[in-house]
């Protein structure tokens, strides 16, 4: 099996994807999902330039010495568009391998472990009656555990609101699907952690009063606080048993979780910014975690983050993959193969892509009772429709950033 032919495709359908698309010399096609929000043209031009002419010619069986070569051959190690771009080699590389092979990628990783996977969704709401309004809506469709972010009174516009009110030109928008936002600059937010940390237990005090004790419920605090910050939040959702709290700091500083882990049993998520092991160590080893963020498109792909996943299960840590919508139908359909084959599948995160998205990505995947299952084509079970990924070409868009009541810049 050779590399004939190594294509990167950029399609902006509801927003901006980088596929990898591989086919051999026998006709089989293998696609990786190369997204990187709001930095996609600097993996398309780590492909294009750098890596699409080492494949062409090489054995397409050969997926860990290719993934060797391409970490260790580059001399620059890590990152998230070196990484984002070696992911994309090696998941086309596995649904080349399964085709190969007539089954879905899933059996060749160790087959099914469990019969689906439990998948989170995102409810949000600028206020209570809003986000009530969101949690029911996503019960309705099904899902068994949940997101939970709302709004901060004094704050206008905050990660992870789908009605947020943001913003010139996209004012009264939502961004269900999103938070990049097409336009010319990034758009700005504003953050105050005084008023969060006030906030925040109220309204889980209101969603459980509401939904009961038995839903699973979860948080993402995006890398805004200091360690100490973060400790008193974790201490302060205990009463209302979260899942997970998700990124309480930039935890570029592995040290700092020691803090929080001292401090409270909320358990703790973390890692969707990491792109390798290394990012990991200290969180594992000391068990300062219990989930693992990373997703396939970020780290590496199929190979790297199923080491990185059994080097958490020797310490009862989980998996709890990235599933934005910035993560492709490609890279979704290889996180499930994965989480279907693992051990230690912690949860899901599921947000669905919108339809123009659905048209360019045909799928195989199923939804049933809040589980996500890959489906049983042959290979990932994605295939790209390149003339519907034509007709949506690459509009520019960035990530919105933070900035506190006196102007200062503060992580997003
Ligand atoms: O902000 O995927 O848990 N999910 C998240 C996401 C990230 C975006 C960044 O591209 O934190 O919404
Ligand atoms: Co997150």
């Amino acid at each position: 099996m050779i590399i004939e032919s190594a294509e990167v495709i950029v399609t902006s359908p509801d927003r901006n994807f980088v596929t990898l698309r591989l086919t051999t010399d026998e006709g089989l096609v293998g696609l990786g999902d190369a997204t990187l929000n709001g930095r996609e043209l600097s993996v398309v031009s780590y492909l294009r330039d750098h890596v699409v002419p080492l494949l062409i010619g090489r054995d397409a069986s050969r997926i860990e010495d290719t993934w060797q070569y391409l970490y260790r051959g580059g001399y620059w190690r890590r990152g998230p568009v070196t990484m984002a771009a070696i992911a994309a080699v090696d998941v086309a590389l596995w649904d080349i391998k399964a085709q190969a092979a007539g089954m879905p990628l899933y059996q060749l990783l160790g087959g099914a472990s469990r019969d689906g996977l439990l998948a989170y969704g995102h409810a949000s709401g600028r206020d209570l009656p809003e986000l009530f309004d969101s949690v029911r809506s996503h019960l309705d469709q099904g899902f068994r555990a949940i997101r939970i972010q709302t709004g901060v009174p004094g704050l206008e516009s905050i990660y992870g609101i789908a009605s947020n009110k943001t913003l010139e030109g996209n004012a009264g928008k939502r961004y269900d699907h999103e938070p990049a936002q097409r336009g010319e600059l990034p758009v700005q937010e504003d953050w105050d952690t005084r008023a969060y940390l006030r906030h925040v237990p109220t309204v889980f005090e209101a969603v459980r009063a509401e939904f009961g004790p038995e839903i699973p419920l979860l948080h993402d605090a995006h890398h805004r606080m200091t360690p100490i910050q973060a400790a008193k939040l974790g201490k302060s959702l205990e009463p209302y048993d979260l899942f997970w709290l998700e990124d309480c700091t930039p935890a570029e500083n592995q040290d700092a979780l020691r803090w929080v882990r001292a401090h409270t049993t909320t358990p703790l998520a973390i890692g969707e910014v990491f792109n390798t092991v290394w990012d990991y160590r200290t969180l594992i080893q000391e068990q300062l975690i219990d989930y693992v963020r990373s997703a396939v498109t970020h780290t590496g792909g199929i190979s790297h983050l199923k080491k990185i996943l059994e080097f958490a299960a020797q310490y009862q840590i989980k998996s709890g993959m990235h599933g934005p919508t910035d993560i492709s139908p490609v890279g979704m359909a290889a996180a499930m193969h994965l989480g279907l084959s693992i051990h230690n599948f912690g949860i899901q995160e599921y947000m669905r892509h919108g339809e123009k998205t659905d048209s360019v990505f045909e799928q195989s995947f199923t939804w049933n009772g809040g589980l996500l299952h890959p489906g049983d084509q042959p290979g990932l079970g994605v295939t790209l429709n390149v003339d519907a990924a034509g007709t949506y070409p690459y509009v520019k868009a960035y990530l919105p950033y933070n900035r506190l009541a006196d102007g200062t810049v503060h992580d997003w």
